[in-house]
């Protein structure tokens, strides 16, 4: 395996005031010690660890509090740190890893690549992995909880929008969002991701079908506008059985072996140009396990395969 990533940037974003339940603050030392660095390193990739960003020396902006966002000004502050950041890394050509920390850091890592494939003409599409669409505005959201926002702010949804400050926002359009594997979602979440006919595999969709023919409608509709492909993965999208380590665990998630294949195929389509790996909650783990299987996942993403033998969607889809 390996050889089509050249080179790989990691970042942490230690933040766990989008959560309810804090300890997401620990996710980046936790994969690191899960050893993501060596197992790139592995498979030939150049590893950069730019170690973790910090909001120590970010002076507070002065825009109003909106209502039902807890801890607004936090996550503004990692927001407008971040995004600058996401997009630096972008134009140095690695593919940044940012290693989360909650899912709010979304809204500054995609704000950032997005920024950055703008000004290259290039399309950005988001696969969002996870149990649940964080596509909560401050209008629909039941707990004010910021990284159940995140989808919603990405995709330039009203209610945030003095979040950014001075740095530019730049939004993808809810056409270029691929929500995966959702099984939780609000009621008023879930009328405005049908009104704005978000594209959604939820697990209903997984049983019927299977992840491969799934993603490979994902992979063709950015193929087909020569996109790039950020990949954010909320490690609850995982099963519980797998993946403990999270603040919010919902039953019925996907498998071991689904979540390999979504990212074996995902690597063979080599449209991956940003990931996020969020969620991780090394205080609720168990002995490193969750910590362990997103390191694992990672791998395929990044091009381990079991044998060197073209795979059959290799055959079917040669060179990518
Ligand atoms: N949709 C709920 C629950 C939630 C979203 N993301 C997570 N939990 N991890 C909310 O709070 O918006
Ligand atoms: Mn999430
Ligand atoms: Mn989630």
């Amino acid at each position: 395996g390996g050889g089509r990533v050249g080179r790989v940037a990691l970042l942490g974003v230690p933040i766990d005031m989008g959560a309810a339940q804090r300890g997401t603050l620990m996710g980046p030392a936790a994969l690191r010690i899960a050893g993501i660095k060596p197992v790139l390193e592995s498979l030939s990739i150049d590893v950069l660890d730019h170690g973790d960003i910090s909001i120590a020396q970010v002076a507070p902006a002065t825009d109003q509090i909106p209502a039902n966002a807890n801890h607004y000004r936090d996550i503004q502050a990692w927001t407008r740190t971040l995004s600058p950041r996401a997009y630096d890394l972008a134009k140095s050509g690695a593919i940044p890893i940012f290693l989360g920390g909650d899912h709010s850091l979304s809204m500054g890592s995609i704000n950032g690549v997005a920024r950055y494939w703008l000004e290259q003409g290039r399309e950005l599409f988001v696969l969002w992995l996870d149990a649940h669409a964080d596509y909560n505005t401050p209008l629909t959201t039941m707990t004010a909880n910021m990284h159940g926002m995140s989808a919603a702010f990405v995709c330039g949804e009203p209610g945030l929008d003095d979040l950014l400050g001075e740095e530019p926002r730049a939004s993808i359009t809810s056409a270029h969002l691929d929500l995966f594997g959702i099984h939780s979602i609000d009621p008023l979440e879930k009328k405005l991701v049908h009104e704005r006919r978000i594209a959604i595999a939820d697990m209903r969709a997984i049983d019927e079908f299977g992840v491969a023919v799934l993603m490979h409608s994902v992979i063709e509709r950015v193929r087909a506008r020569n996109g790039v492909l950020h990949v954010s993965f909320d490690l609850d999208v995982l099963d519980p059985g797998i993946a403990p380590g999270v603040g919010t665990t919902v039953p019925g998630g996907a498998t071991y072996r689904e979540a390999h294949l979504v990212m074996e195929l995902l690597y063979d389509s080599g449209l991956v140009g940003s990931v996020d790996i969020v969620e991780l909650n090394p205080f609720l783990d168990e002995r490193g396990r969750t910590a362990r299987v997103a390191v694992e996942l990672i791998a395929s993403l990044f091009g381990q395969q079991i044998t060197d033998r073209p795979t059959p969607s290799n055959t079917l889809m040669p060179g990518g």
